[in-house]
């Protein structure tokens, strides 16, 4: 009953986060056959595909399932379809690999490009498309020695416009959501042109519709020559993830993919230090400390930079996305979170400020002070939190100490702050996260997670990875 409800709220928004724990349907079923033909090569004419056996619609599903790191079933489950459903990239996916491109052959052999932009989507002002256009190009031309020159007649380099359905190409865009764009790899002619299906609503920076910066940008990068990233932070991976372009900055592996292609920007003055590209964390880093756990109906949520890891309740790999992906406009790098039952929302920490989510959506009135939990002036930031469904009461990590609120009530409890050490036997280094799991208390000091019963007993220490699986082998 509860991801019923779950999934009520969230199909109100655009997104498709929704995955009923269900069965497949025959829909699904058509869909993934397509999918898999346009984005992986499926050639095979094919009957239902759920239950493949060994052919070569169960050895797709495998390649489709290690690229976005799935459980490799080779078989159609529900964690797979709700892939197929998310907005992505027209562009079939290919080698699995960290940045991949064409092939150094398929590359500019000039580093002085032409652009033009044919038409306008009538969702943004002109002057929102070209700001956006230019932006995204200059992503790119920021790590490298490309220059991009805008032209208004004539053919550029890279021709730039919108259309629905078929646009000319013989590659037919799908209607509204599924394909949002495609591009084609650097040659003459069509080479290096971006097309935008116009059935999307697009938007310069707003989290409804698609920025059309972030799905430029990603476009672009396979007009210089850039193949889809299995690394689920990168720009290049194929599934649209909600960024905010004003404080956008390229991931590390981009900029790895593109200068492998074309080299560093020279012009770049090597004295200041430019922004720090941000690489996507590692579930198998040993050494990686948490930013904050919590759970939310059900599933359990891993924070750490601008991501999380989130794992279904009938899953053995979590899945890893950006936090704006789900909630746009959360703060990243938070420092603790915890799931309210009192009122259905999860809270996220940073500093002295606290947000309340519902569902997608900020509820009213947040980010508010610390003080509106009832903590204290004096503390500055919170280092974790915990809902206690024994005792009913949210518990705050600040140093060395720890307090204990009560929701209902709205007031923190009195004999409080109290040492984490006095409750949790043998917890004398900082605590960086916390939360609570099917009757057992995790708490997180650095890299180990402790585990203790509801009423503070130690079990056993365990390492972050331990509802982190690891899937690098
Ligand atoms: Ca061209
Ligand atoms: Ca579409
Ligand atoms: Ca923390
Ligand atoms: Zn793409
Ligand atoms: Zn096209």
């Amino acid at each position: 009953m509860k991801s019923f409800n779950l999934c009520i709220l969230l199909s109100l928004a655009v997104t498709v986060y929704c995955v009923p724990i269900s069965q497949i349907t025959v829909e699904d079923e058509l869909l993934a056959e397509s999918y898999l033909k346009n984005f992986f090569n499926l050639t095979q004419e094919t009957g239902p595909v759920a239950r493949g056996g060994i052919s070569q619609v169960s050895e797709k599903l495998s390649e489709m399932q290690r690229f976005f790191g799935l459980q490799i079933t080779g078989m159609l489950d529900a964690e797979t379809v709700e892939i197929m459903k998310k907005p992505r990239c027209g562009v079939p996916d290919g080698k699995i690999a960290h940045f991949s491109t064409y092939g150094s052959t398929l590359k500019w052999e000039k580093h002085s490009l032409t652009y033009r932009i044919e038409n306008y989507t009538p969702d943004m002002s002109m002057s929102e498309v070209d700001d956006s256009i230019e932006k995204a190009l200059q992503v790119w031309a920021k790590v490298t020695p490309l220059r991009f020159t805008r032209i208004y007649s004539g053919t550029a380099d890279i021709m730039i416009s919108f259309g629905r359905q078929s646009h000319g190409d013989g590659y037919p865009f799908d209607g509204p959501d599924g394909t949002l764009a495609h591009a084609f790899a650097p040659s003459s002619g069509i080479g290096g042109d971006a097309h935008f299906d116009e059935d999307e609503t697009f938007t310069f920076r707003s989290n409804t519709g698609y920025v059309l910066f972030i799905v430029a940008a990603h476009e672009f990068g396979h007009s210089l020559g850039l193949a889809h990233s299995e690394d689920p932070g990168a720009l290049m991976h194929p599934v649209y993830s909600f960024r905010n372009p004003d404080t956008f900055v390229l991931p590390q592996d981009d900029v790895n993919g593109i200068q492998s292609l074309y080299g560093p920007n020279s012009d770049e003055d090597s004295n200041e230090p430019g922004p720090t590209h941000p690489t996507t964390p590692n579930a198998c880093d040993s050494t990686m400390v948490l930013d904050a756990v919590a759970t939310l109906r059900g599933e359990m949520f891993f924070f750490k930079d601008s991501f999380f890891w989130r794992n279904y309740p009938q899953s053995t790999t979590p899945q890893q996305s950006l936090i704006t992906n789900f909630w746009p406009s959360a703060p990243v790098n938070i420092d603790a979170a915890y799931e309210s039952r009192q009122s259905d929302r999860v809270m996220l920490f940073k500093g002295r400020k606290v947000w309340a989510f519902s569902g997608y959506n900020v509820v009213r009135g947040y980010p508010k002070e610390l003080t509106s939990v009832g903590l204290p002036r004096s503390v500055e930031k919170v280092d974790a939190a915990l809902y206690d469904e024994e005792t009913r009461k949210t518990l705050f990590f600040v140093g060395k100490h720890y307090y204990s609120y009560d929701e209902a009530k709205g007031t923190m409890d009195q004999g409080f702050p109290k040492l984490v050490e006095q409750t949790f036997s043998g917890l004398t280094t900082k605590v960086t996260a916390a939360f609570q799991y099917r009757s057992f208390t995790y708490i997180y000091s650095g890299p180990y997670m402790f585990e203790y019963s509801l009423s503070g007993r130690l079990y056993r220490m365990l390492g972050n990875d331990y509802f982190l699986h690891c899937t690098n082998f």
